[in-house]
């Protein structure tokens, strides 16, 4: 059972069960119905949807539903990725964000708490939890400095996952995910944002790219290496928290530089600031150490930023070619 099956992580991870010969159920809100999109071949696989994938309507504060979906499943593994997750948004939405990051998950542990048969459950932590760290990198027992809205629900979920797992016995486990991008990244988030926009800006269908701050660093790694991460978490003897990163620690330009450099383009021509994105509050000095998961779990972050914003830029091409009339860069 996957809560946020319609995201990037969790459209990576249906995927990945599946192939493991799993049966896949997933909670979605009735209103996402058009963000179904990272779906599509699951949804369209007749040998797929509605055998081996199900799809179940519910939003995260609505626990009877839930409930009642969990006791007609009986899933053995839960993995909880839904939640408001976009950090700038969160200066914006601090109740909504505070309401399904951190009191969805509470929800969900309380039913998960009361079921005769308990799936191993799984939540998607944040270095957000982090904030401003006295240490870097950060591993499992960093202190926990949130500085965002977002990072103060993360930080409750993922001490309440820990209480779960220490006080009631819940095969309970925190994955706590540095930032990790794909092809299906969110539009709105700057990785994706800059991949559209250099592959746009080299079809001739954009000129201007409009940023917030450039000071921040980020690791950043590939999802679908984080998604296997999660679900071998769920194989250990134990439940436990791990990190996830790559250890590798990168500013926006650097990212900006692979994402123009795969199109032939040097950013500064592009890119302006624009104090619209400025968040109050920015996190620093994010950079995981992921020695336990790696020990415990086999497990490594492999694509480097270069190969992840060529990949990123080159599917946005490929999408927006379509809308294209006459030469690139003519
Ligand atoms: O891409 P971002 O919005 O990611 P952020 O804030 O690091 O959060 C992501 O990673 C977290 C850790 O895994 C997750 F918990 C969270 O859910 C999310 O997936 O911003 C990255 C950096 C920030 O410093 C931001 O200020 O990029 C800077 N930035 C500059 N211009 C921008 C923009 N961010 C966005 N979203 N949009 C801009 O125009």
């Amino acid at each position: 059972m996957l809560t946020g099956i319609t995201g990037q992580d969790g459209s990576y991870l249906a995927e990945q069960l599946l192939s493991r010969n799993y049966e896949v159920h997933g909670l979605v809100r009735r209103t996402s119905s058009t963000q179904r999109v990272r779906l599509d071949a699951l949804f369209h696989d007749s040998d797929v949807y509605d055998k081996r994938l199900f799809l179940h309507y519910a939003d995260l504060d609505d626990t009877t539903t839930i409930r009642r979906i969990l006791l007609k499943t009986e899933p053995d593994e839960l993995y909880h990725l839904a939640g408001q997750s976009h950090v700038g948004a969160s200066f914006e939405i601090p109740e909504t964000t505070c309401q399904f990051t951190g009191m969805g998950t509470l929800k969900l542990l309380e039913i998960v708490r009361d079921l005769t048969k308990q799936p191993r459950f799984l939540h998607i932590s944040s270095s957000e939890i982090f904030g401003r760290p006295d240490v870097a990198p950060q591993n499992e027992q960093t202190a926990m400095r949130p500085v965002t809205p977002y990072g103060v629900a993360k930080t409750f979920a993922t001490n309440m996952v820990r209480l779960y797992r220490d006080s009631f016995g819940l095969f309970a486990c925190n994955a706590i995910c540095y930032n990790h991008e794909s092809e299906r990244r969110g539009e709105s988030f700057v990785t994706r944002k800059i991949t559209k926009a250099a592959a746009a800006i080299s079809l001739g269908l954009q000129d201007k790219l409009k940023l917030g701050s450039l000071d921040g660093k980020r690791d950043w790694g590939y999802a679908p290496d984080y998604t296997d991460a999660m679900w071998r978490m769920l194989q250990q003897p134990t439940p436990d928290d791990y990190v996830l990163a790559t250890g590798k620690e990168h500013r926006i330009s650097e990212f900006l530089d692979a994402a123009f450099k795969a199109v032939d383009l040097d950013w500064h021509d592009y890119v302006e600031q624009d104090p619209r994105y400025m968040r109050p509050s920015e996190v620093t000095q994010l950079v995981g150490d992921a020695t336990k998961a790696q020990a415990k779990l086999d497990w490594t972050a492999t694509t480097t930023l270069p190969e992840l914003a060529e990949r990123m830029v080159m599917n946005d091409r490929k999408l927006q070619e379509p809308q294209c009339v006459g030469t690139p860069n003519d």
